[in-house]
């Protein structure tokens, strides 16, 4: 989400609201926020749009804001509001999940399906095609995940009550406006919690200084347009200082024999760099690519270590947070090689690194088999897969940290091997079995003999494939009840 508002409203202290929940990718898992719900009631909202009606900033929204007046408080926008993280997230987490391959395989596929739009956008704004997809595949995994909250009803809620009401007037005020020029539907306008919503997850007031209609249809559809959306991120990163024709930056090797500290806003010439002796990752020279770039150490000086330019800074400005500048910027480079391989030349200073969304479902899913409940398997590690985390090892005797990095998945991995191929022959008995009936009811000559399935448990029992599977089956079941057993 965009935090490039208004000047008079302080980017930061929002930002630091709202990091916790920060990119859309998090603020829509709602499983992970704690039930902190705040005494609230509608009536107390309709007593407070009644005083916002009479405000004068709402008065060139007045009929708008009449006809899309909510009755009841969301609460669960306020619990956003208030979440506090239980657990910490480290660097190498929360790029695995931003970054995996799945993200650069549609990130890739993405360049190529949108190859035209995508070379009008760079000829228009002088922003790179892959920046532009590195931004929009962070934001919103390329358009399809958007948020569920309704923007104006977010809105009013976070007006009247919690911590943030004047900036969330202001947004309130933007988002009506939004309507009253037809940009976006009511039925359209969704999106996070705080109001971000659209393919660049843009907050209202973002939106009327920078939207952008590229199709030409007097429209700047956000939501539906992705010639508007992409067009929208190009020219939000020039209006950010972004320098056309330039890298990001790049990874670097430090010698190991001298100090240094994390200060990308401490940019110096490439070759106070080079006489240092920093060097590209191979040991090659640095480029000069970049007159003048700062050092960004994301792990301190044991992890990967980048110089970093001006565009650097303008991913940053969308979302003050220079992990989440990073994983744009390394999602950019990797669709732009075609390279999946998302490790940096650098290993992150860990042995337990973090997981991709692939990883994080099937911790999930091993977690689920094991007769844990852990909820909708989204591949999002909010806190309740790692609680679920810590009772599993609290269960098998292992220190409880609720850390979701690969120890756990391997851990995981291996003790449900059997009972996920188990599931996966399951899956296929039914999906051939629903087969066997759609196709049987469609047809009017068969015998009824016919229709009787062709995996019953005597079948079952015959086949000599499966029933070493059923087998195991059974003996991993006994192990999941046993360990249910434990915790009872
Ligand atoms: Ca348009």
């Amino acid at each position: 989400m965009p935090l490039y508002t208004l000047p008079t409203i302080s980017r930061l202290s929002l930002a630091l609201s709202l990091l916790a929940v920060t990119s859309s990718t998090y603020a829509t898992n709602t499983n992970s926020i704690n039930p902190i719900r705040p005494a609230v009631d509608n009536q107390q909202l309709t007593a407070c749009l009644d005083n916002l009606a009479q405000k004068g900033v709402f008065a060139s929204v007045k009929d708008i804001f009449a006809r899309n007046r909510p009755t009841e408080v969301d609460p669960s926008v306020l619990e956003a509001l208030n979440y506090q993280p239980e657990f910490s997230k480290e660097p190498w987490d929360y790029l695995a999940s931003l970054v995996d391959k799945e993200r650069v395989v549609d990130g890739i596929a993405a360049s190529e399906h949108y190859a035209d739009v995508l070379a009008k956008i760079e000829a228009h704004y002088g922003v790179s095609r892959y920046d532009v997809l590195g931004v929009w595949g962070v934001e919103s995994d390329f358009g399809t995940t958007l948020g569920k909250k309704d923007v104006i009803n977010s809105l009013a809620t976070l007006s009247c009550f919690g911590h943030r009401q004047s900036y969330f007037r202001g947004e309130y005020v933007s988002a009506l406006k939004i309507l009253k020029q037809g940009d976006i539907t009511k039925s359209d306008f969704k999106g996070s919690w705080a109001g971000a919503f659209g393919q660049t997850q843009f907050m209202p007031s973002t939106f009327l200084q920078l939207a952008q209609d590229f199709d030409g249809d007097n429209r700047k559809d956000l939501v539906n347009s992705q010639a508007d959306a992409l067009a929208s991120t190009a020219n939000f990163l020039k209006s950010s200082g972004y320098q056309s024709n330039q890298p990001w930056g790049y990874e670097v090797r430090l010698p190991s024999d001298t100090n240094f500290s994390n200060n990308r806003k401490n940019k110096k010439l490439v070759s106070h760099w080079k006489n240092i002796g920093i060097t590209l990752p191979d040991g090659g020279a640095l480029p000069d690519t970049l007159s003048s770039v700062g050092l960004f150490l994301p792990a301190g000086k044991q992890g990967p270590a980048f110089l970093v330019g001006r565009n650097f800074d303008a991913f940053y400005a969308y979302n003050a947070s220079e992990n989440y500048a990073l994983a744009i910027a390394h999602l950019s480079q990797r669709i732009e090689q075609k390279n999946t391989d998302v490790n940096f030349a650098n290993a992150w200073p860990t042995d337990d690194l973090g997981l991709s969304r692939k990883e994080s479902r099937e911790v999930q899913e091993s977690l689920n088999l094991l007769g844990y409940n852990i909820g909708e398997v989204d591949g999002i590690i909010g806190d309740k897969t790692r609680q679920t985390i810590q009772k599993y090892q609290v269960d098998i005797g292992i220190k409880a940290d609720g850390k979701a990095g690969k120890k756990i998945y391997q851990r995981l991995m291996a003790s449900t091997s059997k009972l996920r191929e188990a599931a996966k022959v399951q899956a296929k008995i039914n999906a051939e079995t629903k087969t066997a009936v759609n196709s049987n009811s469609q047809s009017t000559t068969q015998k009824p003999s016919d229709t009787k399935s062709s995996y019953g448990l005597s079948n079952l029992l015959e086949n000599k494939t499966l029933l070493p599977i059923l087998i195991s089956l059974l003996v991993a079941l006994s192990v999941a009840i046993f360990i249910n057993r434990k915790r009872q």
